[in-house]
């Protein structure tokens, strides 16, 4: 029995290094290399992210949540919702908006924070307990990028929501495929709010993913630690790399890159397989889409999300978009 307790624990090791030995194996290699993006957001990158929510340069939590603050009633009164159904479950002052103006409602209301990390819904559900008594906290474990998401059923309205812009860092592809699957795992009647990131001038674009502080640009270098802790590197360190934040206009994405200051000569010990990189070449790790609100009404329509409405900051920096299935 201790034998097949000792591989169990062994596999379970083996599988969270090989995720990452997996990505960067297929990535790494790749003209131009890349590493998704989640990859950035381990412990670390995750406090860092969340210093550049609060940047001066760094707009659009500022501005989704200014709207929040001005559309929660709306929202309630619109979709009269008795489930709110959040992908990347926080405990965030944005989910808190939403969350006052339900109970608010008076209604019965169930929160179902979905999120992929079992210790983080956790402690937010546990969290929001204690703040909301009155709210039922329903958490799911789960990948919502994942096919065959299957939400808790309501007796009424439920409304999926998903904040933060995060929707900027799916690819074109990725993002239909995500629309539909949003579509399909909700049914009619049921809504879809979305922040979604505008278009604009591009100086003020980039300064949000370049900051003075260079808080980003640890962020973005804090993938090079990841990478050399999670797979046992030598000679890979993060004074090589500089950070590379660029809007894409045909693309209309900022893009951020980590370019190699000087020849990398690397070995991941997990992968047995040594990483050469030439001076200059560089490393896409994130992509952040803008929007432009007629395009993405298009894109949720044609996946069955027909747009009921949106609402914008006074800037007109950034959207939310409430659709109904
Ligand atoms: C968490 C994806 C919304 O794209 O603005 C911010 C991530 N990266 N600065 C964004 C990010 C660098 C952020 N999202």
């Amino acid at each position: 029995a201790l034998g097949v307790r000792r591989s169990e624990t062994r596999a379970v090791t083996v599988q969270l290094d090989s995720a990452l030995a997996a990505d960067a194996s297929v990535g790494l290699w790749l003209d131009p290399p890349v590493l998704p993006t989640k990859w950035l957001y381990d412990g670390r990158g995750s406090r860092l992210f969340d210093e550049i929510t609060r940047l001066p340069e760094y707009y659009p939590t500022r501005r989704e949540t200014s709207i929040l603050t001005d559309r929660a009633g709306e929202i309630v009164a619109e979709t009269e919702s008795v489930m709110m159904v959040e992908f990347g479950s926080g405990t965030s002052t944005k989910t808190r908006l939403l969350l006052d103006a339900f109970s608010a409602a008076g209604r019965p209301f169930t929160y179902v924070p979905v999120d992929v990390s079992a210790p983080m819904l956790a402690e937010s559900s546990a969290i929001l307990a204690r703040d909301y008594p009155t709210i039922e906290i329903r958490p799911v474990e789960a990948d919502f990028t994942q096919p065959h998401l299957t939400l808790p059923h309501a007796d009424g309205p439920r409304v999926a929501v998903f904040l933060g812009g995060t929707i900027g860092n799916f690819d074109d592809d990725d993002r239909g495929v995500f629309f539909t699957r949003v579509a399909s795992a909700l049914t009619p009647g049921d809504y879809f709010l979305l922040g979604a990131d505008l278009i604009k001038d591009t100086g003020r674009l980039v300064a949000a993913y370049n900051d003075k502080a260079g808080v980003t640009a640890d962020f973005n270098r804090n993938m090079i630690e990841v990478l050399r802790t999670g797979l046992g590197a030598t000679g890979l360190y993060t004074d090589d790399f500089d950070h590379i934040a660029r809007w894409n206009p045909v693309r209309h994405r900022i893009e951020m890159w980590l370019r190699a200051r000087r020849p990398v000569h690397a070995t991941f010990a997990a992968l047995e397989r040594d990483w050469d990189l030439a001076a200059g070449t560089e490393i896409l790790t994130e992509i952040s889409t803008k929007f432009e609100l007629s395009a993405l009404h298009e894109e949720l329509a044609s996946a069955g999300l027909a747009q009921v409405d949106t609402w914008t900051d006074p800037f007109g920096d950034f959207s939310l978009t409430l659709s109904r299935r």
